[in-house]
């Protein structure tokens, strides 16, 4: 998005739908999921003309042997015969894809990218599925048709002509299936480089080295089980009704059976109150909801580290009389670090710790003694927790406290990161990582027989700043909508367009085609949903969930237009093209990806037997060498660790922003100008504040604000003229949509623990507007 400002100063053109009528705002009062639900997504169907397909397809999906994984969020799938878990939002992501919508040759013959570039992207992605593939005319500033050969031979041709393979870099997004990536970091790293920026920097980054550093694994190392089995879940900075939805039916079960179920949020959102579980039939036909907690918790924005130094310390001070309180057994075998841990703990005041949080000490208490008095605990985090400067530390403290009371590696207890997109760790899993482990680097060099690069490669700020400078030229984006999501719109907006050629393999328009190099394609791949068929017959390819388990997921729709290839034989399109000479089968891989699968289960650490152990009626878990308390790290143990308190308390006048996303969307994907569990409708301009920061600025409801960040260089960014909302939320603290807000986000404010942007704390001064 070039962000040109209309008069007002607003930024232009806009993300969501021009919406009809006046912006509302109303607590809302119903619980989560239910006919609420069940209404936005038959509306959305119909808008989708998916209707009749629709059911029919949201019943294969997700199912036992067969059918195809949602390709919304990463939740693991239902353990028990019942596989048809579904969600609303994963219905509309499905019927998304299944848009009877098209955009072909006449669509971009009659639209000039300069005028499709004052349109929302909102409006671009409604036009449907893309067809064909495209390449950028700058004579008549149009897409034109270019046949695959032609697209693929443009592709390997400036890849070959590079001075170095390191001036190219190649992103994913976390919807790419486990073959598909690891052909893709095949190509790049026979090509020469780890240039392997992903969406999972941006996302759980912290989170993969946190766990690593602690527990020498980067995933969590629970499974759907031990969430039934737990006594007390902690939920930390997700807005689970949101955006994994499914976790609702694990919280409700959790309450049901009378586990403890805390909530720590500055917001109080719609998953920490009550839910009607979707797929029941009886609770939706009574309306029958049940609560989803016991506990909530509402530190300031980044207050979480303090919060569990809190619940740690209060443990610590309780074992002096009551020695039941800490697993002193498992610390002795299987930690190290614990007596540096129990003196920083002691050694941080009390007042320290509230200043931070904003939590009163009996309130942290109480949190204390229900995880003291749980049997088993599981504590699960999203991006409120990684997306900070301190997002390592804080996860790292999350394990501190687990460690505390032995909480792994048995049944019921053990970190549990939400992920993003529904295959964003298998691509971790499959080699998309821009600093690979040397193990990984020899296996894949021995048994691909290619010289991969040692060195690191580039990260989505690192690739960003490269193509700003002019050092990465060629710009690959498997999937996603890079120039919107990443950070500083405007800067990364130039940083694409500073490059020779931007490849963008994508299923709908978006942003991310009309902000690019020199040189532009557009290459429409098929869909999950859709059939895959190669020489060998149809298809499937794997993915991995949040909690480790591996499956097949096999399309069973018609492609939306007979010229889409899927990613693998893309990829494996580009690859010959770069590489005319590569003694890697990329047509054999193609034919069948049972061959890409025998390759990968030599490279890759738990994928021995691959082809077998896929086709099992649930798939497989990888394993977790942490869940059996064998810890990868320098000790051999599991490391407490000793992180300072950060100060996040904001400077005077000053307010701390965290971006997330409304109930209606995915990531870039607006579905709607509503948040419905917010209250909000037809509205996505806003920034929530707290009642008391609005009245001290002069604010009421819906009053039109200047949004000014300040970055850790200085500089300052500006949003104007959005709306203030009066929320749930602690003084201090502000809140507003993403990828809106990315305006706000500079390059370089990315966290120094985990190099992963700072996306929930930005520093603001809101002012009414000018
Ligand atoms: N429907 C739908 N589902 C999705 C997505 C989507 O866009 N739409 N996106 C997918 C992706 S890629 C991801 S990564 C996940 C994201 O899932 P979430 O992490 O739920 O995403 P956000 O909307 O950014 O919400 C962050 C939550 O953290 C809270 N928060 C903000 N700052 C703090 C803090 O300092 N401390 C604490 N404790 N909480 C804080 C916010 O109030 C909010 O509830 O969802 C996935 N699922
Ligand atoms: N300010 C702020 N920014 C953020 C975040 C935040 O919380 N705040 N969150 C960050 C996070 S967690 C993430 S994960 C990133 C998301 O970043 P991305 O993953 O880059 O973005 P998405 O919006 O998920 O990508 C949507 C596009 O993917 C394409 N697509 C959809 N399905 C397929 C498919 O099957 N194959 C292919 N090839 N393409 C497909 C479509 O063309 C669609 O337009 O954003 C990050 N940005
Ligand atoms: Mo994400």
């Amino acid at each position: 998005m070039s962000a040109s400002r209309d008069e007002a100063g607003r930024l232009e053109p806009r993300v969501g739908p021009v919406p009809e009528g006046e912006p509302e705002s109303h607590p809302y009062h119903h619980p989560a999921a239910g006919w609420g639900a069940a209404k936005s997504v038959s509306r959305f169907m119909v808008r989708e003309g998916a209707l009749a397909d629709g059911p029919r397809a949201i019943l294969r999906m997700n199912h036992e042997n067969g059918g195809f994984d949602c390709p919304g969020c990463a939740w693991p799938d239902d353990t028990k015969g019942l596989h048809l878990d579904i969600c609303e939002n994963g219905i509309k992501h499905v019927t998304w894809e299944m848009t009877r919508k098209r955009v072909g040759r006449e669509f971009f013959a009659a639209h000039s990218v300069t005028e499709l570039s004052g349109w929302s992207d909102y409006a671009l992605e409604n036009q449907g599925r893309l067809t064909e593939p495209m390449v950028y005319d700058p004579g008549t500033d149009h897409y034109a048709p270019i046949s695959w050969k032609d697209a693929f031979a443009l592709v390997g041709r400036t890849l070959r002509e590079l001075d170095s393979p390191h001036q190219a870099s190649f992103y994913t997004s976390g919807r790419l299936g486990n073959e598909a990536t690891f052909l893709y970091q095949l190509m790049a790293r026979e090509l020469g480089t780890n240039n392997l920026p992903d969406c999972s920097n941006m996302c759980h980054e912290a989170s993969g080295r946190a766990l690593q550093a602690s527990l020498g694994t980067g995933k969590g190392t629970v499974d759907l089980k031990d969430w039934e089995a737990t006594d007390a879940l902690f939920i930390l900075g997700v807005n689970a009704a949101s955006n994994a939805p499914r976790m609702l039916t694990a919280l409700a079960a959790a309450y049901r059976r009378g586990a403890q179920v805390v909530h720590i949020n500055p917001l109080v959102e719609a998953a920490a109150t009550r839910t009607i579980i979707p797929h029941d039939v009886r609770s939706m036909a009574t309306c029958h909801s049940t609560p989803t907690s016991t506990l909530n918790l509402q530190p300031r924005i980044g207050g979480d580290l303090a919060l569990l130094r809190g619940m740690a310390k209060a443990i610590l001070e309780q074992a002096t009389s009551d020695p039941q309180a800490l697993d002193r057994e498992f610390i002795d075998r299987h930690t190290t670090g614990f007596e540096e841990y129990r003196a920083l703990c002691e050694a941080t005041p009390w007042r320290e710790i509230e200043k931070q949080t904003e939590i009163s000490r009996p309130d942290i208490l109480k949190a204390a003694r229900i995880y003291r008095e749980a049997d088993r605990s599981i504590v699960s985090w999203c991006l409120g927790i990684s997306q900070h400067e301190h997002g390592v530390d804080t996860v790292r403290e999350i394990v501190n406290l687990l460690l505390l009371r032995g909480n792994l590696g048995r049944e019921g207890a053990g970190p549990s990161p939400v992920r993003g997109h529904s295959n964003v760790q298998g691509n971790r899993t499959c080699g998309i990582d821009h600093r690979p482990g040397p193990e990984f680097l020899d296996r894949l060099a021995e048994v691909c027989g290619i010289e991969p690069p040692r060195e690191h490669g580039l990260d989505t700020v690192g690739t960003i700043q490269a193509m700003h400078r002019g050092e990465v030229k060629v710009f690959v984006g498997m999937g996603g909508n890079f120039a919107l999501a990443a950070p500083d719109t405007p800067y990364t907006c130039e940083a694409l367009r500073n490059c020779d050629l931007t490849v963008q393999v994508s299923t709908k328009l978006n942003r991310s085609h009309l902000v690019h190099g020199r040189r532009a394609l557009i290459l429409p791949c098929l869909g999950r949903t859709e059939k895959d068929h190669q020489r060998t017959g149809v298809q499937s390819t794997s993915v991995e969930d949040s909690m480790s388990m591996v499956h097949l997921s096999v399309g069973m729709r018609r492609p939306a237009s007979p010229h889409l290839l899927s990613e693998p034989a893309i990829i494996a399109g580009m690859a010959r093209a770069a590489l005319p000479d590569s003694a890697t089968p990329w047509e054999r891989y193609i034919e069948d990806y049972d061959r890409i699968r025998d390759t990968m289960a030599q490279v890759l650490d738990g994928f021995e037997d691959f082809n077998r152990r896929v086709r099992l009626p649930l798939g497989f878990r990888i394993k977790q060498p942490a869940r059996e308390l064998v810890f990868r790290t320098p000790s051999g143990r599991a490391e407490f660790s000793t992180a300072p308190l950060p100060d996040v308390v904001p400077a005077p006048g000053t307010l701390t922003l965290g971006t997330l996303r409304s109930h209606d969307q995915w990531n870039t994907t607006i579905y709607s100008d509503n948040d419905r569990y917010r209250g909000i409708r037809r509205l996505r301009t806003l920034v929530f504040m707290n009642q008391d920061d609005m009245r001290e600025r002069g604010l009421s409801t819906f009053d039109p604000v200047d949004i000014t960040s300040t970055a850790k260089d200085g500089t300052r960014r500006h949003l104007n003229g959005y709306l203030a909302v009066p929320h749930d939320i602690p003084r201090g603290c502000a809140a507003g949509y993403m990828p809106e807000m990315n305006v706000l986000c500079a390059i370089g404010d990315y966290s120094t623990q985990s190099d992963q942007p700072i996306m929930k704390h930005v520093k603001v001064t809101i002012h009414p507007a000018a």
